[in-house]
């Protein structure tokens, strides 16, 4: 007899794909409570996307769509996916709730919220108790982007190029830093520019 597949399970079947390689399987599921939260977790996919990271987006709220975070988390695995990142805002139970469905890492990142500024968010998400962990990043664009740096380290253990892409996104960003090294001289230059 055939199985009957619930709603939440024909959604999380068919997700968003995304990624600089067309076609390729995600492998980071990038999930958030609200559509509100794409303004932070956009952040995320487009780090993912500089470094070559298949992915796949998706809004999964703990509080609205409780069915659907379960069918995502326990399905994840099965799908291929291997690192998880999940921001939220305010009593954020997005990352824990869905590190406590699945054995893959969950890396959180908390949003900030017009109540608290976020702070909210953080403790929410880092604050699980013993036995269930969830990574947590900083608040707001500093930890979507370094959420998605964390999924590539992860990553570069099983998958040399993602490692290698992660190296020279490091090799880039010194190159920036030691090309600009007086930001004074730099405003200065400008300035004459301007009036020349
Ligand atoms: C959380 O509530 C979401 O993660 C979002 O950060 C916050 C507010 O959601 P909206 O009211 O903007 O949908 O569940």
């Amino acid at each position: 007899m055939a199985k009957k597949t619930s709603k939440a399970q024909k959604r999380t079947k068919k997700p968003s794909r995304g990624g600089r390689r067309s076609g390729a399987h995600p492998l980071v599921g990038v999930i958030m409570g609200s559509s509100s939260d794409w303004e932070t977790l956009e952040h995320a996919v487009t780090t993912l996307k500089e470094l070559g990271v298949p992915y796949e987006t998706r809004v999964v709220s703990a509080h609205r769509t409780p069915d659907l975070l379960f069918e995502y988390a326990a399905s994840a695995e099965k799908r291929g996916i291997e690192v998880i990142i999940a921001g939220a805002g305010g009593a954020a139970h997005l990352p824990g709730m869905t590190a406590s469905k699945t054995v893959l890492p969950v890396l959180g990142v908390p949003v900030e919220s017009k109540a608290l500024k976020g702070l909210d968010s953080l403790l929410s998400i880092a604050q699980m108790p013993g036995g269930i962990p969830v990574g947590t990043l900083a608040i707001g664009k500093a930890g979507a982007i370094n959420a998605a740096l964390l999924a590539a380290a992860i990553l570069g253990g099983k998958y040399p190029h993602i490692r290698e892409a992660l190296r020279r996104f490091r090799a880039t960003q010194t190159g920036r830093v030691l090309a600009n090294p007086d930001p004074a001289r730099g405003a200065v230059q400008l300035k004459k520019g301007k009036r020349a």
